[in-house]
């Protein structure tokens, strides 16, 4: 009896280890390596966040509708404040990882947030091509050509459309889109656009970009090497995936919106991989290497200090409050990554 007894207990230690160790840690893959059951378990709990009503109360912005709208939102107000500055990676960081939260927990979706390795959908030629456009197993493609304007600065080029998405599980949808373009925060429903660049794409999501962006010696550099400059010829790993998707007219194309197009958790949790990737090349030292502007672009400190790790980090009503210290390590934030890049060179 008594042995019978202990061999239960042991039995349940053993399952409740297993299902708390699985629970635990979520591990990111990428794409292409989940099967068609999962790739569509993960739409439905997008299709599910953005079906969810707002936590951002009416009395604020009654334009933010759903909870979708509650993460875009909050990305469009802080636009100039995390994007060319030191945070610019421990933000987004903490940005998809609310949102892999958010799919698990108000939506019951039992994996982990997917990254989009997109050198294996370089060079150009195989751009559009990509997995992660596929209208049935993927989000969709390009939209049809938009007749554009040469002149126009903003003229991605290499851009291919530019209209509404025609296929896929947000196809036919005239306001999948609540917010934007650019700072608009009053509701404006739009169809979700792309206007795919292969040859932006091929041109700066290439395998030796990112081996560039990994032999970074410091944070400062691989952070600048990262988000690049503001011109499209000064791109980085960053502006290659934006607008090799979003091109001019695209939501993935517009700073201030991106998060519109749900590919942009893809393509971010990406480049929070190539962050790790770099972390772990010399891991114990840079846990604690953060530094960059506080204010847009200042990278000479002309207007104010460089970050560090008490520097604080909101993402508004979808999670508490954190530093730049608190995300540093994804193993805080109860991730992994099934595999990681490694310098070559
Ligand atoms: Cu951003």
């Amino acid at each position: 009896m008594l042995a019978a007894r202990s061999l239960l207990l042991a039995f349940a230690l053993l399952l409740g280890e297993t299902s708390a160790a699985s629970c635990a840690k979520k591990i990111r893959r990428e794409w292409r390596t989940l099967s068609t059951v999962e790739k569509k378990e993960y739409i439905r709990a997008v299709q599910c966040i953005v079906a969810k009503p707002a936590l951002t109360p009416d009395f604020e912005n009654s334009g933010v509708k759903s909870r979708y709208d509650d993460l875009l939102y909050t990305h469009i107000q802080q636009t100039f404040s995390i994007h060319y500055v030191g945070h610019f990676l421990a933000w987004h960081r903490y940005f998809v990882s609310t949102y892999e939260d958010m799919l698990r927990n108000e939506c019951g979706y039992r994996g982990a947030q997917s990254y989009w390795d997109w050198t294996l959908d370089t060079p150009a030629a195989k751009w559009a091509a990509s997995p992660v456009f596929d209208a049935e197993t993927g989000f969709g493609g390009n939209g049809p050509f938009v007749e554009g304007d040469a002149s126009n600065p903003f003229e991605v080029p290499g851009r291919s459309g530019g209209g509404c998405v025609p296929d896929g599980p947000f196809a036919g949808i005239n306001d999948f889109v609540h917010l934007g373009p650019a700072n608009g925060v009053t509701y404006n429903p739009q169809c979700l656009k792309r206007d795919l660049s292969p040859y932006f794409a091929g041109r700066y999501l290439a395998v030796n970009q990112t081996q560039v962006t990994l032999a970074q010696p410091d944070f400062g550099w691989f952070n600048r090497a990262v988000e690049g400059g503001p011109s499209f010829e000064a791109s980085g790993l960053h502006g290659g995936g934006h607008y090799g998707v979003g091109g001019t007219f695209g939501q993935m194309g517009d700073l201030y919106a991106s998060p519109a197009d749900p590919i942009f958790f893809l393509h971010h949790a990406n480049l929070d991989r190539v962050w790790w990737s770099w972390q772990k090349l010399d891991l114990a030292s840079r846990l604690v290497d953060i530094s960059g502007p506080i204010n847009l672009m200042d990278y000479t400190n002309t207007l104010g200090g460089n970050v560090t790790l008490a520097f604080p980090l909101t993402v508004g009503v979808s999670a508490p409050d954190v530093t730049v210290g608190d995300v540093m390590n994804i193993a805080d934030l109860g991730y992994n990554y099934d595999k990681v890049y490694t310098l070559t060179s």
